[in-house]
């Protein structure tokens, strides 16, 4: 006797959907009607079939797609709108293991993100991407898409869409069919349950194909989103029905995955004399300089430098994180090229570690440099407790408001004013810098500045800087 069907929640979704504070329980983000559920749906059940929610990684980006982050019992990252792809791609090359799903709107992948998804479906990505296209975009109340269909009325195209003005609806599967790259290719609809089996065979093959390492699969899937196409759910599905699919027929366009081979890309290997070498990092030199002891609290810092523009704020980052790669550790460089008002901040963040870094930004240094008083305002409050702030004390005339870090006070832009250009103040920084944390010695900043500055007028009057700075601080030691 046949079982009988057992009708639950796919494992491939968590447990308990949570919401913000104040939501009802037992509903979901999505509108009555909504085609997000249905294909949440046929890939949570994907998921649990496949036995893959241990290394199954999501990417949902900006749109009603990023609520995929509340559902999913995989890996989750949530991405800047059009994104996904790109982080996708370093996801599962980073990964190879990983089973990694992007899931975009039409405005995400196809505006915002347009030339990303064409650029990883060109390399061939080993990714699955769900493309939903509900010719709208939905999160933010109903404006044109790429994919809005000619003489569509959205808010902004109250009159319906117009080539003349707003261009043809994208086509976005022929378009990546006519890439050499991707393996699987579909457009299928969820509007009634007969394509919504199509979609979820082509949700798995696509998965399938991740899993076999194939290569880029994309599921382009028509749904309904009722709310801003102004209809009833039953409308909505008969408008992709008689009006949506004679646009964007539905099919295969492209099945290579049998043909296909596992693919085998060569994972990134890291040698150090390598990229010295390439970088031209060290005047040639193969090997890093000798470190130093450091003391633990200095050990991998998190650097944030600020100031005014023309203090030489990026340049102090640019040399503090060279001398770190000289060193062989590996370093990360982040200019902020803010909208700043005239006189405010403008700043980076460096990053020196022994181990990988994740995130590029300091935004909670262990060492805050503070060239003008708004920067020292601006970021002593988000330096680490027990952190270090030096801040240049001839320009900020108050003291630092924190009690739990350690201050230095230092005359920066006196000293280079004493050295009789006040350009060299960065430098002097650094050098400061070197002498507070013990990180770098002196001799070794001041080999490198030949290859920083052209004239040697420059580089004696630099290195003079970055002794000052470093002998200022050390002599508050004594
Ligand atoms: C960089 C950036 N630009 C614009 C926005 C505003 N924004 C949020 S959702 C969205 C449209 C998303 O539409 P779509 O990708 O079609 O997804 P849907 O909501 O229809 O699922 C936009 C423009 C944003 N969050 N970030
Ligand atoms: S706005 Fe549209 S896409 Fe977003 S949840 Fe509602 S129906 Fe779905």
């Amino acid at each position: 006797m046949a079982r009988p069907a057992v009708l639950r929640k796919p494992l491939g979704f968590v447990g308990r959907y949570e919401h913000k504070p104040g939501a009802e329980k037992n509903r979901t983000h999505y509108c009555p009607g909504c085609g997000h559920g249905i294909l949440h749906k046929l890939i949570a059940e994907a998921l649990e079939d496949f036995e893959i929610t241990d290394r199954a990684i999501m990417i949902s980006p900006v749109g009603c797609s990023v609520f995929a982050y509340y559902y999913f019992n995989a890996g989750n990252l949530q991405v800047p709108h059009g994104r996904a792809p790109a982080v996708a791609t370093a996801v599962s090359r980073a990964n190879p293991h990983a089973v990694v799903m992007s899931y975009q709107g039409d405005g995400d992948l196809a505006a915002i993100g347009g030339n990303h998804i064409v650029q990883a479906a060109n390399r061939g990505e080993n990714i699955a991407v769900f493309f939903v296209n509900n010719a709208i975009y939905g999160m933010t109340g109903g404006q044109m898409a790429p994919t809005t269909i000619e003489g569509m009325k959205t808010t902004t195209t109250p009159y319906g869409r117009n080539p003349l003005t707003d261009g043809y609806p994208m086509k976005i599967s022929e378009l990546l069919d006519s890439l050499h790259a991707p393996v699987f290719i579909a457009r299928t609809s969820l509007h009634d349950p007969a394509n919504i089996r199509k979609t979820r065979a082509a949700v798995r093959k696509a998965i399938q194909y991740t899993i076999e390492k194939k290569g880029f699969s994309l599921v382009e899937v028509l749904s309904m989103c009722p709310s801003n196409w102004k209809m009833d759910a039953v409308s909505s599905q008969e408008w992709i029905r008689d009006v949506l699919i004679p646009v964007f027929p539905l099919g295969t366009l492209r099945d290579r995955g049998s043909e296909a081979v596992e693919m085998k890309r060569p994972v990134p290997t890291f040698d150090p004399a390598k990229v010295r070498e390439v970088l031209g990092v060290g005047g040639g030199k193969q090997k890093a300089l000798a470190r130093r002891r450091v003391d633990p609290k200095y050990a991998d810092p998190s650097i944030r430098i600020a100031g005014f523009g023309g203090q030489g704020i990026l340049s102090a980052g640019t040399a503090i994180a060279n001398v770190g790669l000289e060193y062989g550790y590996n370093v990360s460089w982040l200019p902020s090229y803010g909208p700043e008002m005239r006189g405010g901040t403008a700043n980076c963040s460096v990053k020196i570690r022994e181990g990988s870094i994740g995130e590029p930004e300091a935004t909670q240094p262990t060492v805050v440099i503070a060239m003008n008083r708004p920067s020292m305002e601006k970021f002593e409050q988000i330096l680490k407790p027990g952190g270090t702030l030096i801040y240049n004390s001839t320009l900020i005339e108050v003291e630092p408001g924190r009690k739990d870090v350690e201050t230095w006070a230092v005359p920066i832009t006196g000293i280079a004013d004493g050295l009789g250009n006040t350009k060299v103040q960065s430098m002097v920084a650094v050098g400061a810098f070197a002498g507070v944390t013990g990180l770098f010695g002196l001799d070794d900043i001041k080999g490198l500045l030949p290859a920083m500055f052209e004239s040697e007028a420059m580089v004696l009057l630099n290195e003079k800087a970055v002794e000052a700075g470093y002998d200022y601080v050390t002599g508050m030691r004594r």
